[in-house]
């Protein structure tokens, strides 16, 4: 698919200001990809479609989830962890996205996976330090970036969850999971 027909698909989906995020994710998917050796057009079109499903009715995922048969344990935890999985599931039915390794990407853009592909990690990251992201400490990240990608990862995964602990939220297992794996493959 070309970048102008996924663009003018998303946008039909989301926000103006989510738009923008947008194409802050797809442009720096791409640098990334391109920085570290993974497919750059497969990043592009994953970091196009990463949030398609964010603005979905909550009744509307949650049902997927539970037909479609996803992990369960996601309706327990922040409905924020839903558009993930969700968006990997309607961007194949209604986009017509059918490469699994763009799927997954989108699959776990919010938490990560053990093993996850360079493509993946392409992708999660690129959510993170986009340039109209703001959180705290995310030059810190954008700077480590510049040579390390899972180093990057880790430092993203770790602000993600002191974030969450701080505001005494759940921490989805995955995400622990995510950043046990990047520190334990660590030389
Ligand atoms: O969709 P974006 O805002 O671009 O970013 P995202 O897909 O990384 O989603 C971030 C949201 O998900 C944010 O509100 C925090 C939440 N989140 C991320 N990881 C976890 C989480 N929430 C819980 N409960 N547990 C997590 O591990
Ligand atoms: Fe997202
Ligand atoms: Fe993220
Ligand atoms: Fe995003």
């Amino acid at each position: 698919m070309r970048r102008e027909e996924a663009l003018r698909l998303v946008k039909q989906q989301i926000t103006e200001h989510r738009y923008q995020h947008t194409l802050g994710v797809m442009e720096t998917s791409i640098m990334l990809a391109e920085r570290f050796g993974a497919d750059a057009g497969k990043a592009e079109l994953a970091g196009i479609f990463h949030d398609y499903a964010k603005f979905r009715p909550k009744d509307e995922m949650k049902e997927i989830i539970l037909t479609q048969n996803m992990n369960r344990d996601l309706l327990s935890y922040n409905s924020e962890l839903w558009h993930a999985p969700v968006g990997a599931y309607l961007v194949q039915k209604e986009a017509g996205i059918t490469d699994p390794e763009v799927l997954d990407a989108i699959k776990y853009h919010t938490s990560g996976r053990i093993n996850m592909t360079l493509l993946d990690k392409c992708v999660f990251l690129a959510d993170y330090i986009e340039p109209g992201r703001g959180f705290p400490g995310v030059d810190d990240v954008r700077e480590i970036a510049k040579t390390d990608l899972d180093q990057a990862i880790i430092g993203a995964l770790r602000k993600t969850i002191f974030f969450l602990m701080k505001k005494s939220q759940a921490v989805y297992p995955d995400t622990f999971y995510t950043y046990n794996d990047l520190i334990l493959k660590k030389e």
